[in-house]
């Protein structure tokens, strides 16, 4: 890996992605793109990983798809070389991932940092989609994921006029959870996915699973996948495990069985 570092073990069932191209401020060529792809596959293959958080430096979380790299693309290259494919693949992760956002999260940057399941934002965050200052739109789902996050007025504002977005307005529109300062950026992520890991790692997927159900398809059609799923944590150990440790009053163990 050359362009993002990868610490399988950051903490006790959670790893962390560091995007590592700080001169272009974390632009992402599609050589990152793959790296990333193939090393969010083998962390949520690894048993012993839970949570994945994904970060960038103070910087810049990513300053958008790669821009050098694009300019000169004819459409039929951009085909041809199936950029989407890796992205869809990035999306498909089981495990909860979390973003950790300083700096600069534009175009293909946010878009990224929205495909993870939470942003928590760093007092110098900056989200925006300004493609459309260089002649272009979203194209990694930065028209329906930023309106389904903020809402269809903030969304044309972001997107019609390229603006930048301040962290304490992220939050206040709902598209990062939480704004700490620059040096509790690293601590209170790792705190959110320390109390993920503690969970059963089957309930998390299939709660996961079921909560991104709820941006793809209808209320009944949401309402029973989710029942499908919660009848399926009582065909885990965890789930007997969780119940019993209530009722003896003790912390269950899970086995992510
Ligand atoms: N691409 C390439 N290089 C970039 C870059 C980018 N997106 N952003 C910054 N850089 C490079 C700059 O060119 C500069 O390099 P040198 O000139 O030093 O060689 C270096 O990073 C530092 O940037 P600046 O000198 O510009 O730094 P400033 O602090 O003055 O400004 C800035 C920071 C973030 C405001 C500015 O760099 C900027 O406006 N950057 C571009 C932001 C942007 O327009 N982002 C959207 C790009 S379009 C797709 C998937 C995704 C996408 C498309 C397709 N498929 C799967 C097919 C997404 C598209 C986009 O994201």
């Amino acid at each position: 890996m050359e362009l993002i570092i990868v610490h399988e073990q950051y903490a006790p069932g959670v790893a962390l992605i560091q995007l590592n191209r700080p001169k272009e401020l974390n632009a992402l060529n599609p050589q990152l793109m793959q790296e990333l792809r193939d090393a969010l596959h083998q962390l949520d293959r690894t048993e012993a990983v839970r949570v994945i958080i994904l970060t960038g430096n103070e910087q810049a979380f990513a300053a958008g798809a790669d821009i050098k790299q694009m300019a000169g693309k004819s459409a039929v290259e951009m085909l041809i070389m199936d950029q989407f494919s890796t992205w869809d693949q990035i999306r498909k992760v089981k495990k909860p991932l979390l973003a950790a956002v300083s700096g600069f999260a534009l175009g293909g940057g946010c878009e990224l940092a929205m495909m993870c399941d939470l942003i928590v934002a760093s007092e110098t965050a900056r989200f925006g989609q300004p493609e459309i200052k260089i002649g272009t739109i979203p194209g990694a789902g930065g028209t329906q994921r930023l309106t389904r996050a903020v809402g269809k007025a903030k969304a044309m504002e972001l997107i019609l006029t390229g603006r930048f977005m301040s962290a304490e307005e992220a939050v206040a529109y709902g598209l990062a959870i939480k704004v700490v300062p620059v040096e509790m950026l690293m601590p209170e992520v790792l705190a959110l996915a320390r109390e993920m890991a503690a969970h059963s790692p089957i309930a998390i997927q299939l709660a996961k699973e079921a909560v991104n159900r709820a941006y793809e398809t209808h209320l009944d059609e949401g309402l029973a996948f989710e029942r499908k799923n919660f009848y399926l944590t009582f065909a885990s150990e965890d789930q007997k495990e969780g119940m019993q440790a209530f009722i003896e009053k003790r912390k269950p163990d899970f086995k992510g069985r």
